[in-house]
């Protein structure tokens, strides 16, 4: 990895991404893709290149390749799982003809392409407690069905031209630099900022409803650590269940509280978002990605809740 297009780069993920990259390769061109509308600011514009970078324009992200001779692509273009059920055919136009542009590109032009996988590849017919690395993925929402289709393609075009693609399947992010849009798990970030800014917290997401969740640190070491993972070791490819904490609404209220007496949540439960939720796997079982590339996450809930309320103090008061 020394040339990386990181598309997506002003969203929830490629904003710290993009950043950590470029600390971790000065002298590499590490180009910060965007769309119009969501261009990049600050630091994310002043310390490397930028481009427009549109998953569904072929010959624009061709000549982005060209011009910064990409070795390396992180597609995090995404509608996350509660707007994709909003816009179907707009999810999969992004998430899979998208896709099919990015890794014809690579094919012609010997990049790596790293494209995330979640929880939502899963569905209720998944086994909800230690999810198995290899089991049943029959997702019903249109962001699962992108999101097992993209985990085949890019198994495809590895399998059958030689593609190196890689990924993970992300749990829910918490992150305090950019915030999410329109995903199930959002509420797992929105409640530390309503926290921190003192506001009672309104939950769209059950009591009892487990998901696995992480801290960004923890995502963008994965990232990193999977494109440079020894491939001898790699049985599996895409994607690679990761794990470090899971917990409900109820558990994440009480450990907060414990650092913010007094905050307040009540709950106003969004169907749509609950549905996805109870589809979703409690716990993934990650011991595959321990043993292939010595995955090991650093943080569990009291640590990101300690580092987040840190944080967004000193950004939001
Ligand atoms: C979402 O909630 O849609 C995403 C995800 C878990 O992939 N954060």
């Amino acid at each position: 990895m020394k040339n990386v297009l990181v598309i997506g780069s002003t969203g929830q993920i490629g904003s710290e991404l993009t950043m950590k990259i470029r600390r971790m390769i000065p002298e590499g061109n590490i180009v910060a893709g965007y769309i119009k509308g969501a261009e990049p600011k600050g630091e994310l514009l002043e310390s490397g290149p930028s481009a427009e970078a549109d998953v569904c324009n072929g010959s624009q992200l061709l000549e982005i390749v060209k011009k910064y001779d990409i070795d390396t692509i992180y597609n995090l273009a995404a509608l996350l799982s509660a707007v994709a059920e909003k816009k179907p055919q707009l999810a999969w136009h992004i998430q899979i003809d998208g896709l099919m542009n990015i890794l014809e590109i690579a094919r012609e032009n010997n990049c790596a392409v790293f494209t995330p996988s979640s929880i939502g590849s899963f569905g209720p017919e998944t086994p909800r407690a230690n999810t198995p690395q290899d089991t049943i993925q029959r997702p019903r929402s249109m962001y699962g069905c992108t999101k097992v289709a993209t985990e085949l393609l890019s198994d495809y075009y590895f399998h059958k031209y030689g593609v190196d693609t890689r990924s993970v399947r992300f749990p829910g992010l918490i992150s305090n630099v950019t915030l999410p849009g329109g995903g199930t798990t959002d509420y797992a970030v929105e409640i530390y900022y309503a926290a921190v800014r003192g506001e009672e917290f309104v939950c769209p997401i059950a009591p009892g409803t487990f998901m696995d969740m992480m801290y960004m640190p923890d995502a963008l070491k994965a990232a990193v650590d999977i494109m440079n993972a020894d491939p001898s070791r790699l049985v599996h490819r895409n994607s690679f269940n990761i794990a470090s904490m899971s917990f409900d609404p109820e558990i994440l209220r009480a450990k907060i509280e414990e650092h913010i007496p007094g905050f307040k949540m009540r709950y106003e439960v969004d169907p749509v978002r609950q549905a996805i939720a109870e589809s979703w796997p409690d716990k993934m079982d990650d011991s595959c990605a321990r043993e292939e590339w010595d995955w090991k996450p650093s943080y569990d809930l009291e640590g990101m809740t300690v580092d987040m309320i840190d944080a967004l103090r000193k950004k939001l008061l």
